[in-house]
């Protein structure tokens, strides 16, 4: 005999690049789906992969106790929901905001009646669906709302719970994308210097790409010191070592005709952790002067 697992149908409002592949993950699985997005036309191929779609907001908010919602924006969440009663209704916010936005979207759709959890996506429309891509999606709030959602919203992506402080998942969320762009800016800065010269830029990025890997680590070194509050406790790299080296870095800049605004401001919080004297630590100072 089989046992047969009834799958929780669900709501899901917002069908761009990002909903529409968290629908289709939904689809696939199983799971009795009713879609609406504010411009129709983006339902239709869903329509025919199975899901119901709604004519209104309101309409597919109250098929279904479990509503996702995926829109651009914080603000087009007020604009989606004017006319829908949440009443009883479980939201789950996986719209990209700020960790204040997702705090008062929390009382807002309390006040209304409504269980709130909120997400951040760690993943591209590509990696949903697909859980050998690595995607998840970060997620904060009650957690007994989570825990009884965990499994139909692990369909599209891994979970990862960070906490029963609404804000949270939007703050690790945005954490992380920060120091993505971060990584960006030093590599678009490593491109230009090779630029002009006799090196392929096809050549040059598996060797950029391995050294970030293999500073990656790093991070662990300056959370311990974060934690432990001595930042010259295993030091690898002195700061005063470092800064030494800065000149080198931006001539080189200058002679390769490259402009180091995207480095220059990370330079100059290392000399003046030095001058305030951070010569023995390594680079976990620069946290505290970005704090003040
Ligand atoms: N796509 C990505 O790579 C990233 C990965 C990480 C997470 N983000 C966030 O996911 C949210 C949705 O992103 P998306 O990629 O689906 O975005 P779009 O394709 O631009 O679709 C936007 C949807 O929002 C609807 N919408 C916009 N304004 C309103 C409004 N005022 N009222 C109702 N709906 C609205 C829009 O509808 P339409 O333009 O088709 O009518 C789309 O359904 C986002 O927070 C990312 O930061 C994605």
């Amino acid at each position: 005999t089989h046992t047969v697992v009834k799958k929780t149908s669900l709501t899901l409002l917002g069908l761009g690049a990002m909903g529409t592949a968290l629908a289709r993950a939904w689809l696939a699985a199983g799971h009795p789906l009713t879609v609406w997005n504010r411009t129709p036309a983006r339902a239709a191929a869903l329509a025919d992969a199975g899901a119901r779609v709604a004519d209104s907001a309101a309409d597919a908010v109250a098929a279904n106790g479990l509503v996702v919602l995926c829109l651009l924006d914080d603000a087009s969440l007020d604009q989606a929901l004017a006319g829908a009663d949440l009443t009883g209704k479980d939201l789950v916010n996986l719209t990209t905001c700020t960790p204040a936005e997702a705090r008062a979207r929390a009382a807002w759709a309390e006040g209304r009646g409504a269980r709130y959890l909120d997400g951040g996506i760690m993943a591209v429309p590509p990696m949903i669906g697909r859980p050998q891509a690595g995607g998840y999606v970060f997620y904060s709030g009650p957690r007994a709302v989570f825990e009884e959602h965990r499994h139909t919203l692990g369909v599209p992506a891994g979970t990862t719970y960070v906490g029963e402080d609404t804000g949270f998942a939007a703050l690790h969320d945005v954490a992380l994308l920060s120091a993505m762009y971060g990584m960006f800016a030093g590599a678009a800065h490593a491109f230009a210097l090779i630029r002009e010269e006799d090196i392929d830029p096809t050549v040059f990025a598996p060797l950029l790409a391995d050294w970030l890997v293999a500073m990656a680590p790093s991070v662990h070194l300056t959370a311990a010191q974060l934690s432990g509050g001595d930042y010259t406790k295993g030091v690898v790299s002195r700061l005063a070592m470092q800064v030494a080296g800065v000149p080198t870095f931006l001539r080189t800049a200058e002679q390769q005709g490259v402009d180091p605004q995207l480095i220059a401001p990370y330079f100059a919080l290392m000399r003046r952790r030095l001058a305030e004297g951070g010569e023995d630590e390594d680079l976990t100072g620069v946290v505290d002067l970005l704090r003040r």
